[in-house]
């Protein structure tokens, strides 16, 4: 890793004794370090505050057992997590994923990842994540709703609206926040709308929150597109993932004139130059939780199914890792740039490795860090708590629109902050600080707690 700057070394070095072992969550606190420089050298009071280094602490962490019986009657054992980062701008905000990697070092660094997203969004929500390394697949519906139970059944004394309010992430979706929420509802015996977001929409869901992520991500694109004087019309547009985010990623670049030539799942990707059929793509993995080989199985003809490959062997344009963390490593930035790709944006949070990171900006690609591309997730999650506490439920349209005008902000914000603090036109610069700024003031403002 690159050094830092001299004031930011020793919270650093701090991370790594305090946190051993947890490579992503270091990764993550790098990335955000390698921005401050100018930060502090303009204002002294964050680090005399120990503002960065208070930051770079969770507020709390849980960590507990999640005992459950599964179809033939044995008793698994799994493990919970929520770390509860950092509440400066409003209650804990932020995912739930469930999959067999989760670790505490996953659940830090995207919670840490989350305090900053959080902010950029202008909501008054701060920063958390949590989950299990439940691995859903493969289980039964009444297995996850036996887990999700058990899981809530722990969970449910940290959490509330304005407390700490989860929702969905990697193997987490509308399904298990519906087990959730009914597991909360019956141990509380209160309807507490605001306490989960990503529920249906006839139990207090928002229109456009299993949209949004995918859809913001898209609009962000749009807007870096249009700054540079062009647009998504007739681009050629590669896709990582296949679950939510994914797959609204590439309905919306098809809305916008663009193509999806390929998309990914954890054994491989397919190539379909006529573009991803959707209908075909949300049948096979959202409806029947299938492999996306059966994709290429049932479209037959010049789909290709290419097992355990790199989905970004395949020439494009634009790129969009919306799969999971450190997907695109340094060869496979090289061979997007080889193939005249000029624009990288993270769907997935930190899915390209900070080498990655340093060889696209330096070849001139535009890239746009996770932080501010898939804020819109989120943003739309702080609607959903709008619409609880209001008892209201607002249109498609209305909702998409505050939507679109969230990603343009941050996008805008963004490349002002870089103006500000010296880095022209780098997103990560500009997301890393402005993120920080607002945070930081409102912890300065709170006093030392
Ligand atoms: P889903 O569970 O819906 O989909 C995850 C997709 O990524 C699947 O296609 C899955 O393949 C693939 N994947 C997961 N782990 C791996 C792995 N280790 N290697 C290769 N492929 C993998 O999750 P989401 O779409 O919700 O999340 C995707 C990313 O977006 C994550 O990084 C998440 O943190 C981020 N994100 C999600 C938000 C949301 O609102 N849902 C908001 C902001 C960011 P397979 O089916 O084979 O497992
Ligand atoms: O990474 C993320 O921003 C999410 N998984 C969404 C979090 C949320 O609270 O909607």
């Amino acid at each position: 890793m690159p050094d830092l700057d001299s004031r930011l070394r020793p919270t650093f070095d701090e991370v790594l004794r305090r946190n051993p072992g947890e490579r992503e969550f270091h990764q993550a606190v790098h990335e955000v370090l390698s921005s401050l420089g100018p930060v502090v050298s303009k204002h002294p009071e964050y680090t005399d505050g120990a503002i960065i280094r208070r930051l770079c602490e969770p507020e709390r962490q849980i960590i507990f057992r999640v005992p459950w019986v599964d179809d033939s009657g044995q008793v698994q054992i799994n493990r919970g997590f929520r770390v509860e980062f950092n509440s400066a701008l409003g209650p804990y905000k932020g995912g739930l994923r469930f999959h067999p990697s989760v670790y505490l070092g996953i659940v830090k660094f995207l919670g840490f990842e989350q305090i900053f997203k959080n902010s950029l969004t202008g909501m008054p929500i701060g920063g958390g994540k949590g989950g299990s390394d439940f691995d859903p697949k493969g289980r039964s519906d009444a297995e996850v709703m036996r887990f999700c139970q058990s899981f809530m059944t722990e969970l449910y004394r940290h959490i509330g609206e304005y407390t700490d309010v989860p929702a969905g992430d990697i193997g987490v979706g509308g399904r298990e926040i519906g087990y959730l929420f009914g597991q909360y509802k019956r141990i509380t015996n209160r309807y507490e709308s605001g306490v989960l977001t990503g529920k249906g929409l006839t139990w207090g869901g928002s229109q456009v929150r299993p949209e949004a992520t995918g859809y913001g991500l898209v609009f962000f694109v749009d807007e870096m597109l249009r700054t540079r004087g062009e647009s998504f019309d007739g681009a050629r547009v590669v896709v990582s993932g296949s679950g939510n985010v994914a797959t609204h990623a590439i309905a919306k670049v098809h809305e916008l004139g663009g193509t999806v030539v390929a998309c990914s799942d954890s054994s491989g990707y397919v190539v379909d130059e006529r573009g991803i059929d959707l209908d075909l793509l949300t049948e096979i993995k959202q409806v029947r939780r299938g492999r996306l080989k059966e994709y290429a199985d049932a479209a037959g003809g010049s789909v290709a199914f290419v097992e355990g490959g790199s989905v970004w062997d395949v020439p494009c344009r634009i790129a969009l890792p919306c799969a999971t963390q450190n997907e695109l490593d340094a060869d496979a930035a090289a061979t997007l740039v080889g193939h005249g790709c000029t624009i990288v944006a993270e769907g997935a949070n930190m899915p390209c490795t900070p080498e990655a990171v340093r060889l696209l900006e330096s070849a001139g690609v535009g890239f746009a860090p996770g932080k501010a591309a898939n804020a819109g997730g989120v943003a739309t999650s702080a609607l959903e708590m709008q619409q609880n506490a209001s008892r209201d439920s607002w249109t498609f349209e209305h909702t998409e629109e505050r939507l679109s005008q969230i990603m343009r902000g941050i996008h805008d914000r963004c490349l002002e902050t870089a103006d500000t603090y010296g880095s022209p036109n780098n997103y990560s610069t500009g997301a890393n600080v402005a993120g920080f700024i607002q945070v930081a003031d409102a912890m300065l403002a709170l006093g030392v707690i």
